[in-house]
C-alpha cells in the first residue's frame, strides 16, 4: 500500500524517545508499503510565528516561519532514517514528486502560505494516489469536542468529513501557527478526492488492518 503519514508537529515538543515513529516506519516498509512523511511544525513554529507577530509581521511571512520550522522537523527525520529516505526536503508538490519517485521515503514539510502541513498531507496523498493518509496526533482520535477541556468528551470511532467539518469550525481559526487538526484546504482535497483517513496516535501505525476492523480505537474519516 502507498501510506501518507502525517505527524503532529508536537511530537517534536515532546521529551522522550523519538525512535519508535522510525521503527514504526521501518516495519511498514519491511511489510512492502511505500510511505511518506509529513511533519508538522509543533510549539517551535508557534514561537517563531508569535515572535514574528510582535514584530509586525503579516500573515504570508508568519505562515513562511512555520513552514521553514516544519522543513527543519522533516529534514531531522530524514536524516535519521538515513538510506530509507531521499536525502533533501521537497518545497513543492512538484519536488516532492520528483523525489518520491526515486522508490524511498519522501519526507516534507509545509509547501506554500494559506494552508497547514495536513493540507500538505492530503496534497501529496492525491498525487500519490495513496490507500490512506495516517494522521497521528497526541490523542487516540478525533473526540465530539476537546478532551483536554472537556472531561465530557467521546472519542469517534467513524466520523463524516461533514460531522468532521462542525467539530473543527467551532475550534478552529485560519491564523498562521493555529490550525488543529485540518484546515479548510485538508478538508476540499481529501473531500474532492475522497481520501481514506485515519486519525490516531503514534501507537497505532502498524494496527491499520486492526483498526479497519474495529479492534484498536483510533477514527476512520468517510469522505461525503
Ligand atoms: N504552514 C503553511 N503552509 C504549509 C504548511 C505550514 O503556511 O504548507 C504554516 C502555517 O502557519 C502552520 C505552520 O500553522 O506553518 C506550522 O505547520 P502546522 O504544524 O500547523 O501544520
Amino acid at each position: 500500500m502507498k501510506l501518507v503519514i502525517k505527524i503532529t508537529g508536537k511530537f517534536f515538543d515532546m521529551e522522550g524517545d523519538k525512535s519508535s515513529l522510525l521503527s514504526s516506519i521501518k516495519e511498514l516498509i519491511g511489510l512492502g508499503h511505500r510511505v511518506a512523511l509529513v511533519t508538522g511544525g509543533g510549539g517551535i513554529a508557534r514561537r517563531y510565528i508569535d515572535l514574528g507577530r510582535t514584530l509586525g509581521l503579516n500573515e504570508a511571512s508568519l505562515d513562511l516561519l512555520g513552514i521553514w520550522v516544519s522543513r527543519l522537523n522533516a529534514l531531522l527525520m530524514a536524516m535519521a532514517m538515513q538510506d530509507l529516505a531521499y536525502p533533501k526536503v521537497p518545497e513543492s508538490l512538484e519536488q516532492f514528486m520528483e523525489f518520491w519517485a526515486h522508490g524511498k521515503v519522501t519526507v516534507t514539510g509545509g509547501f506554500q502560505p494559506g494552508q497547514s502541513t495536513a493540507a500538505v498531507s492530503a496534497l501529496v496523498a492525491e498525487a500519490i494516489s495513496a490507500d490512506y493518509l495516517l494522521i497521528i496526533t497526541t490523542v487516540d482520535g478525533v473526540y465530539s469536542a476537546d478532551p483536554k477541556r472537556n472531561p465530557n468528551a467521546k472519542l469517534l470511532p467513524k466520523v463524516t468529513t461533514l460531522e468532521l467539518k462542525n467539530i473543527l469550525e467551532s475550534s478552529q481559526s485560519v491564523r498562521a501557527g493555529t490550525y488543529e487538526l485540518l484546515d479548510p484546504m485538508a478538508m476540499k482535497i481529501i473531500e474532492r478526492s475522497k481520501i481514506k483517513v485515519m486519525v490516531m496516535g503514534l501507537s497505532k501505525i502498524g494496527s491499520i488492518d486492526r483498526i479497519l476492523k474495529g479492534e484498536e480505537t483510533a477514527t476512520i474519516v468517510e469522505p461525503v
